[in-house]
């Protein structure tokens, strides 16, 4: 962990473990279909059946692995670690006991929440991953299921997908036994079936290039402040992924839409807020494009503070480079056909949007009400955003 700069009382707070990597692997799908328990297997943490009831995941939980593959060469040994744990030296298996493992990939998981309160979280989390791991269990039918929808969502974003048919271990049925290409992985947290398989996938997955001379960009997840004792200033922390571009030292980074406050005829007004970085923290040094990362900065809590509240969705980077902040959007629509109702656990046809009609939209992480003001013809569809 490289800190530049590191502050007093900078802790980070414990939904986030560490940081790191360029490779980021989100965790979709239903309620309870076992995101969480195979995040455990895959950072080689001890999984307790003797309390098989998990709590429901509730906000993203992010956190950093290191899968290491064996130097033998043309074998299918891997293993993986959390970021800091003891790195394996030696393969084990009969036959290459003496064989070093290697890291093959820096990888960082995004856990979601799947319980249908918290859709438009994992939702918004689609935007923050290079690569979806949809998962689904084997007794579930995967096309009658809500991974369908996100199977649409993830073609839309244009993101690389792999079906994970998980809890294998509770069925007799033999069909989902084998991997089937395109990569649908049959897996058991609890045995460890398979969880070899994913860490093959996970370290042979190939990512586009990153942008690393670009103006810097970077999606928040989320954000808290905090009192130094110290020096009685309010620090303000960020959680994010840059997108693009390379941090500087003494960065300066603007926020946007930022502090929203009402204007003298009560219409929203956005206010970006610009800070100066105090601190930086990132593993293997400076962050480079696609590295999770968070940042730290001294604010004037009178001025900015009190206004600032939840920043998931919220976009930051170089000052005067951010996009324009709107307050009505025209917006093409392509509904789905079928829509899952998960309270009646029933595939039901999509009905048509109607004006004046109050939708939950979610851009990119940012989710927010909206009102349908118009629809017009090619389904093109004009939103007030509130
Ligand atoms: N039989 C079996 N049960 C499993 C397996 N993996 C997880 N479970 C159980 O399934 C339940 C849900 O697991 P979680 O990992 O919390 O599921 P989740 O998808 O993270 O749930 P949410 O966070 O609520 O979306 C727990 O009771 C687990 O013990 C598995 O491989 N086999
Ligand atoms: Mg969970
Ligand atoms: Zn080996």
């Amino acid at each position: 962990m490289t800190t530049v700069k590191q502050r007093a009382n900078a802790h980070l707070p414990p939904k986030v473990m560490s940081t790191s990597g360029r490779l980021t692997i989100g965790f979709v799908g239903y309620g309870r279909v076992g995101k969480s328990t195979l995040l455990q297997a895959l950072l080689n943490n001890k999984i307790d059946l003797s309390k098989r009831k998990t709590h429901p995941t509730s906000e993203l939980h992010v956190v950093s692995a290191h899968i290491y593959k064996c130097s033998f060469p043309n074998t299918p040994c891997y293993r993986s670690r959390v970021n800091g744990n003891v790195v394996p030296a030696l393969c084990g298996f009969p036959g290459h006991e003496l064989n070093s493992m290697v890291l093959s990939r820096d990888v960082s998981f995004v856990d979601c929440p799947g319980e249908v309160q918290f859709a438009s979280t994992m939702l918004g989390a689609l935007c923050l991953v290079d690569v979806i791991f949809i998962l689904s269990t084997a007794t579930g039918v995967f096309t009658q299921s809500p991974s369908f929808e996100l199977l649409a969502a993830a073609n839309i974003l244009g993101k690389k997908v792999v079906v994970i048919q998980s809890m294998i271990d509770s069925t007799n049925e033999t069909r989902g036994m084998q991997c089937i290409e395109p990569l649908i992985i049959p897996i058991s947290a609890w045995n460890r079936t398979n969880i070899n398989e994913v860490c093959k996938v996970i370290s042979d997955i190939s990512v586009e290039e990153y942008d690393d001379h670009s103006p810097v960009g970077m999606l928040i997840y989320s954000n808290c402040t905090e009192v130094d004792q110290e020096s009685g200033d309010t620090i303000l922390t960020i959680y994010g992924r840059l997108l693009k571009g390379t941090f500087k030292q003494n960065q300066r980074l603007e926020i946007r839409p930022g502090a929203v406050s009402l204007d003298e005829d009560g219409r929203p007004k956005c206010n970006p807020i610009i800070i100066e970085l105090t601190s930086l923290e990132s593993e293997g040094g400076m962050p480079t494009s696609g590295s999770l990362i968070s940042v730290k900065a001294a604010i004037n809590y009178d001025l900015v503070g009190n206004l600032v509240t939840d920043m998931t969705g919220y976009i930051s980077g170089d000052v005067g480079s951010l996009p324009d902040v709107f307050s009505a959007l025209e917006i093409k629509v392509s509904l789905l056909p079928f829509m899952f109702n998960p309270y009646t656990e029933e595939l039901e046809v999509t009905s048509k949007i109607l004006e004046n009609e109050k939708l939950l939209m979610t851009i990119g992480m940012l989710s927010t009400s909206a009102t349908v003001r118009k629809v017009m013809d090619n389904a093109v569809i004009d939103f007030a955003i509130h």
